[in-house]
């Protein structure tokens, strides 16, 4: 048996070793097995189960380069960044992220609760499952992680130290290019663009200064903003879900950020999944994201309202309209982000299975200039986008201007 006093990546049978080393989960008559479920871009995820006892744990560990590319080295530290900020949401939105029982900072990994009787949302969305209480889960999520970390309710110097701790440059380095750089003008020569619509994203999006300007101020927003501790990739790919449970998993990428980040790409991810129920025809599925996107932004901000009422501390902070005002600039960056979103997932090198799965050129095609053109609009016009309407509006006049 290996011991775990240098870190090495390990393989399934390694993770039998090391849980039964590391913790006292399982008992000495337990028939351990382990399989590696990771589906990520970046880390590798073990589940490992007593088929005697059905006791199941997770394993996740950070490889020293990403899965998506051999090319891209990035920090392992990000493993502990994860396993930190899980626990801090696990204490301001208790229920709404796994647990974590261990942090291994010579083996780069922890030890969280399976979650296996979940379904990743992306997946499920690919299903046209309906989930009733997402919108409501989520806006919970994300009201009850951001505020608390801001200076509008921390004390600032612990905010400080606080974000000292969670100073995340590579995992960050990645947004800043792969959102708010590559997909503007492909200048690392890596987007992925659909053959089809090659000519169309480079007069549209490529050729464009006008949105590139904007993509500018977002991208300087989103390095120098340090509002809130976001947890930086929160698609649905992000989510384990069922009916009646969410758990937000993968903050890898959590930083001090604007919020807007958090709040635009729940969004755009939804937009995806319309997208791809439209294309099929799944009329009630549609209907209930149309709900669904409104509610997010709706609940969002009626639930941000009242949680900044009971919590705010800083004495400036409760000027008469300075809580409106904040607001309408986080839902400015969310209007950016989730243009941001709707673009790199279909321009840049990491891309979305709601779209690319869709086989038939036409409706591939027509998926991705709605996507594309509403994007444009979300950046460009962002002080517009004030409600959940807004957004579902703009959604349905596209998809009638490509339809005709
Ligand atoms: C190199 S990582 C590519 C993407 O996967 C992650 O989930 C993030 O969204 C990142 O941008
Ligand atoms: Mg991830």
């Amino acid at each position: 048996m290996k011991n775990f006093n240098e870190y090495f990546l390990m393989n399934e049978t390694d993770v039998l070793d090391y849980v039964k080393e590391k913790t006292d989960l399982f008992s000495d008559d337990s028939d351990l097995e382990s399989k590696e479920i990771g589906d990520g871009n970046l880390n590798y995820v073990f589940r490992v189960v007593d088929v005697n006892s059905d006791v199941s744990v997770i394993v996740k560990q950070a490889g020293e380069v990403t899965r998506i590319s051999e090319d891209m080295r990035i920090s392992i530290d990000r493993i502990r960044i994860e396993s930190n900020i899980l626990k801090l949401q696990g204490k301001h939105a208790t229920g709404l992220v796994p647990k974590v029982y261990l942090y291994d900072d010579v083996m780069n990994c922890f030890l969280m609760e399976d979650l296996s009787d979940h379904e990743i949302m992306r997946e499920g969305l690919l299903s046209y499952k309906i989930y009733p209480k997402f919108a409501d889960h989520i806006t919970t999520f994300m009201v009850n992680t951001l505020l608390p970390t801001t200076d509008v309710v921390m004390d600032h110097k612990e905010k400080k130290e606080l974000l000292k701790s969670f100073i995340n440059p590579d995992l960050c380095e990645i947004s800043e290019e792969l959102v708010y750089t590559e997909p503007f003008n492909d200048y690392n020569n890596r987007n992925l663009v659909f053959e089809d619509n090659k000519e169309w994203v480079e007069k549209n999006i490529y050729n464009d200064s006008e949105l590139k300007l904007e993509v500018a101020k977002l991208k300087f927003a989103f390095m120098n903003n340090a509002q809130a501790l976001i947890h930086g990739d929160l698609h649905t790919g992000s989510v384990f879900i069922t009916e009646e449970l969410t758990k937000v998993i993968d903050p890898e990428f959590a930083f001090y950020g604007p919020m807007g980040y958090d709040v635009g790409n729940v969004i755009a991810n939804l937009i995806f999944a319309y997208m791809n129920g439209y294309v099929n025809d799944k009329k009630e599925f549609i209907e209930w994201l149309e709900k669904t996107i409104e509610e997010v932004v709706d609940k969002f901000k009626s639930k941000f309202v009242d949680y900044w009422k009971d919590n705010v501390s800083d004495i400036m902070a409760k000027e008469a309209g300075f809580m409106e005002w904040y607001l309408s600039e986080v839902l400015k960056d969310t209007a950016g982000v989730a243009g941001l979103e709707l673009s790199r997932r279909i321009i840049g090198m990491a891309q979305v299975k709601d779209i690319t799965s869709i086989e038939d050129t036409e409706y591939r095609l027509f998926a991705e200039r709605v996507c594309l053109s509403l994007a444009k609009e979300l950046i460009i016009n962002r002080d517009k986008f004030n409600e959940g309407k807004h957004f579902t509006d703009k959604l349905k006049e596209n998809v009638n201007k490509y339809s005709a």
